[in-house]
């Protein structure tokens, strides 16, 4: 008979919470999508793509690290804004490991600062991620490395780039080390908590994100009314409402004769078919939710 070890001990096992930290458009989502090897939280080149606590679990030999991608810190007044960095930083006090990531290229400095005040008052071993170094001189590298680690206590500073996946493996190593020992927290191969039917969402809401200009990114809220699998699923329907907070925010949104949602409604479809593995009928809908960005009930009522 093959010997399986009688009751596994994991004690050299390691597991726990990573907080991932950063300013607006730092490439937060964009690294927890590489290291997952799948996407699960969206991204844009415009800041404050992400509203909510994104969990996602990456299984090592020897280790399970749950990440919990979180929305850019910054200094905001809009209430949705408000609610949504306190979200944020509130994560932090949940993490055994706090990991910051930072744009090398275009630091924000600003909020920065403001974040590193916050990791202070919660005294977490926090590792820094300097991100996008496809876009710096490798000379500039060391400099950087040195004013950062000025800034705080770091456990270590490592270079790399999340979107071409550079020194990605290292920083999952360094964020290993600084893991306390333990049992895996999620069943092996879980890779988040999130259902489909709330990914599918936030996928419309990356479509709008990356299509629209101005203001509409911000005003609009993403809901699913319905979700359905059908035909052995070998078919998903979803009638979702895209909630924006004025009537020229919707004309704009529905564009000339429609186009501009059914390049919103086309592109989502087709990362939602890749997410569901299967055929999806999208049909989006626009409704205008006055100034729901300001009122704590439509907030709430949006998930956030
Ligand atoms: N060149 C380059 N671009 C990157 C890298 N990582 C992320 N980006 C880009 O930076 C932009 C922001 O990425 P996100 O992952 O959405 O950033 P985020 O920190 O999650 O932003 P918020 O959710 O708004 O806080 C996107 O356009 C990404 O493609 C990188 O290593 N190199
Ligand atoms: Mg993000």
């Amino acid at each position: 008979m093959p010997s399986n070890p009688p009751n596994e001990t994991y004690e050299d096992f390691k597991a726990g919470l990573v907080a991932i930290v950063g300013a607006p458009n730092a490439g937060k989502s964009t690294l927890l999508n590489r290291m997952l090897g799948q996407k699960i939280s969206i991204t844009s080149k415009k800041p404050q793509t992400t509203r909510n606590r994104i969990l996602g679990v990456v299984d090592q030999p020897k280790a399970q690290l749950i990440f919990l991608d979180t929305p850019g810190v910054h200094r905001a007044s809009k209430l949705l804004n408000v609610r949504i960095v306190d979200a944020a930083l509130a994560t932090i006090a949940d993490a055994d490991l706090v990991l910051v990531v930072t744009d090398a290229a275009k630091p924000n400095t600003d909020a920065e600062r403001y974040l590193v005040a916050k990791l202070k008052e919660h005294r977490k071993p926090t590792i820094l991620a300097l991100n996008k170094i496809d876009l710096i001189p490798k000379p500039d590298l060391l400099g950087l490395i040195d004013q950062w680690a000025a800034t705080h206590a770091f456990a270590s500073v490592v270079p790399i780039s999340a979107e071409k996946g550079t020194q990605v493996e290292e920083l999952i190593a360094e964020m290993v080390k600084m893991l306390p020992t333990g049992p895996p927290l999620y069943p092996p191969g879980s890779l988040t908590d999130l259902t489909e039917r709330f990914i599918a969402g936030e996928m419309i809401r990356e479509k709008v994100f990356r299509l629209t200009g101005e203001e509409i990114p911000y005003a609009a809220a993403v809901t699913i009314d319905e979700y359905k699998e059908e035909k052995q699923g070998q078919l998903v329907r979803i009638n979702a409402t895209i909630h924006v907070e004025r009537d020229s925010q919707k004309a704009i949104l529905i564009g000339k004769g429609g186009a501009k949602l059914k390049e919103i409604g086309i592109a989502a479809r087709k990362e939602i078919e890749r997410m569901v593995d299967c055929q999806v009928f999208l049909q989006l809908f626009v409704r205008v939710e006055k100034n729901w960005s300001r009122d704590t009930k439509a907030i709430e009522r949006f998930g956030y």
